[in-house]
């Protein structure tokens, strides 16, 4: 019989290596090579999943992230109850999760996110035997270089970054990230309160790359940051849609599903993409190695990856589904990027070593 203990002291032990081998400067890249080269000793797809169903589950998500009434239909139709909580972006879900937490069945990190994730082995890998309703998924959210073969995620959504105009109180609409640095819309603007979006957007205002590891690049799009400060309102993410609603902000940095929500409310609200480009993103959903219920959140993500359910988050969201069978049923629903999109678009990428620059530049950024 299998000795319960054993893959506590084991996980116990890796977890200490990867501290280890951090604070000794090994980057995430080799450290996700090193423990991907380990992962036979904790064998196959599934591990630690019981037959069983459990009877409750435990989700962590983005805020308005959800189907309208798809926590309860899942309730009722499988008779589990599912525990609900959310956050506001990537850096605090790494926070939690690396500070121990240890409750949750389910989160959703961004593809960057993801690299962390798994580097840090923080990761359960999948059940694919339980996923039957898996090839509804479209290949082009499949298989991306943050988690090859999908051995840990799920996609759940697509979206992009741009600003949320008040087209009745702008004009004409602005189309540059510069619109910042405008004083005519003092106090009537906002960016996101997300180190990987603000630092980016002004990388992408100046033709870099969002992924930047130049210093000077760097020190460039802080003055760009710096000097936007004194007419933003705040930096905060997707609570600024009551914000707008309420004509308290005009301009808002803002993704794409959260414009589409606060849209459906005041028709008012326009949704561009700067003409410098922009971020791309797929989020995921990934089941933490710590998870007390990993049956449960199978079980769930099999019952998202249904065409109906998947159509039904894409349409209370305004986000892009990655379930092609989703997309083929509701044809209304967000199209996905095309190439020439696509051209403008880069995706968010691990930063590695250069993750300390940019906390430190985002730090003096939020005090300047
Ligand atoms: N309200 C949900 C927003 C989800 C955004 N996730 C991706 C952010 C990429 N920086």
């Amino acid at each position: 019989m299998k000795d319960p203990t054993s893959n506590v002291q084991r996980r116990t032990s890796r977890r200490e290596f990867v501290r280890r081998a951090l604070a000794l400067g090994v980057g995430l890249g080799p450290l996700a090579g090193i423990l991907a080269g380990c992962e036979g000793e904790k064998g196959e797809k599934g591990e630690g999943v019981p037959d069983e169903l459990e009877s409750e589950l435990a989700i962590y998500n983005w805020s308005d992230y959800i189907g309208e009434s798809t926590i309860a239909d899942f309730e009722r139709e499988v008779g589990v109850r599912v525990v609900y909580d959310t956050y506001e972006s990537n850096e605090d879900l790494l926070a939690k999760l690396q500070a121990g937490a240890r409750g949750y069945d389910l989160i959703c990190p961004s593809n960057y996110a993801v690299v962390v994730l798994r580097a840090l082995d923080l990761l359960a890998p999948l059940d694919r035997n339980l996923l039957s309703n898996w090839a509804n998924l479209s290949p082009l959210f499949l298989d991306r270089p943050f988690d090859p073969g999908n051995r840990h995620t799920v996609p759940w959504l697509w979206g992009t970054a741009g600003l949320a105009v008040r087209a009745d109180l702008v004009q004409p609409l602005p189309d540059s990230w510069g619109v910042f640095h405008q004083t005519g819309y003092r106090g009537k603007m906002t960016q996101l309160d997300d180190m990987r979006d603000v630092i980016g957007c002004w990388l992408k205002y100046r033709g870099r790359s969002l992924n930047s590891h130049d210093q000077g690049e760097l020190d460039e799009a802080k003055m760009d940051a710096i000097r936007a400060k004194p007419n933003l309102k705040s930096f905060v993410s997707a609570p600024v849609k009551g914000q707008l609603l309420a004509g308290d902000v005009w301009i808002a940095h803002l993704w794409n599903g959260d414009t589409a929500q606060a849209r459906a409310a005041e028709p008012a609200i326009r949704y561009v993409l700067p003409r410098e480009g922009s971020m791309i993103y797929l989020d995921s959903m990934a089941i933490p190695r710590t998870a007390p219920h990993p049956r449960a959140a199978h079980e769930f993500l099999n019952y998202m990856l249904r065409p109906g359910v998947a159509a039904a988050l894409a349409e209370r969201t305004g986000y892009g589904s990655p379930n092609q069978a989703a997309l083929t049923r509701q044809s209304d629903l967000l199209a996905p990027p095309s190439e020439e999109q696509l051209a403008r678009l880069e995706y968010q990428e691990d930063l590695g070593e250069a993750t300390e620059l940019w906390d430190r530049i985002w730090t003096e950024i939020k005090a300047g």
